[in-house]
């Protein structure tokens, strides 16, 4: 058969799909289900072949998919863990197979850096730390008074909740008047949110001035137990929470919540670009990071139709 004939029908390198395998760490928030929604759009903008799957907020679930995509020979796997800890072993597989990895969302804790290729993802830190600068210039207003902090952390052991709570703590110990009285995990859900509050509701030893919560559905979640108690959310508490999803905004607009540091989920376009990269074998940072804001309650209504998730 002349070149001609066989060439079509020999699918180059270049033409056939890039195949990434995403592990998603589950579906338990609005920022969540944005996130995916952003993942799975911009590989089919990319013309990317993805196999996603949802590990239910469960690591081994995690560890399984990663090991599927290594046996289906996947170009490339991206995942966000659901916890920092743990991944050494099925790194160090992908590594063997010669799967590249990218993180995203979160980071992990490895013994070698160099089991994964890129972290695209926010600063968790920084936005612990503008929670706690958003307080502190509240607090300034009434100088020298006590304020009894409760603390809805997200998920034990994960990046956001272990860095959220360190930036807030980093920053608020400048007024030794604020105070974390009670910390929790109410794992990022709202249902979860909800009844870790009714229990710090129920503790009557100290008044609750302020509730710090490390995303926006815990925050919806405790704001229904604040209303039940018979307490104004956003008045007899000051409520501040992170990542600026239409929850928030719709929450803050009805004077329930007073302020939400943006955490951007819509990760899909960079990823898919950092992906092609990769798999070309190009140079890429090893870290990432998305520019976000803060929103206090008095930008909501302005802001709210500018808001992509
Ligand atoms: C943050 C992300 C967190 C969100 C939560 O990047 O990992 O997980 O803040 C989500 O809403 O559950």
């Amino acid at each position: 058969l002349g070149a001609a004939l066989l060439a079509p029908l020999v699918a180059t390198a270049a033409d056939k799909p890039l195949v990434m395998g995403f592990s998603q760490v589950g579906a338990e928030s609005e920022w969540r289900s944005a996130n995916t929604a952003s993942v799975k759009a911009a590989a089919r903008q990319a013309g990317i072949t993805l196999k996603f799957a949802d590990a239910q907020q469960k690591q081994e679930n995690q560890v399984k998919a990663i090991r599927t995509f290594i046996a289906q020979k996947v170009d490339v796997i991206a995942f966000s863990p659901v916890v920092e800890s743990g991944w050494d072993t099925v790194l160090k597989e992908a590594r063997a197979a010669r799967i590249p990895v990218v993180l995203t969302d979160r980071a992990v804790n490895v013994s070698d850096p160099s089991l994964y290729v890129s972290f695209i993802g926010s600063d968790f830190v920084e936005e612990g730390r503008k929670a706690g600068r958003w307080l502190l210039e509240r607090a300034a207003k009434n100088p020298g008074a006590s304020l009894n902090i409760v603390e809805l952390q997200g998920t034990v052991g994960s990046a956001p909740a272990i860095d959220r709570k360190k930036g807030f703590e980093e920053v608020i110990k400048a007024n030794p008047k604020l105070q974390v009285i009670r910390s929790q995990s109410g794992e990022f859900t709202r249902a979860k949110g909800k009844e870790v509050m009714e229990a710090f509701l129920k503790a009557k030893d100290k008044k609750i001035d302020v509730l710090y919560a490390h995303n926006d559905d815990m925050a919806i979640g405790a704001i229904q137990a604040i209303e039940e108690a018979g307490l104004k959310p956003g008045k007899d508490i000051t409520i501040i929470s992170i990542d600026g999803v239409k929850g928030a905004f719709q929450a803050m607009l009805a004077g329930k919540l007073n302020v939400t540091i943006e955490c951007n989920p819509l990760l899909g376009p960079q990823l898919m670009e950092l992906a092609r990269k990769v798999v070309a074998g190009q140079p890429v940072e090893k870290r990432i990071t998305v520019i976000e804001g803060v929103f206090p309650a008095e930008v909501a209504a302005k802001e709210l139709p500018n808001r992509k998730y």
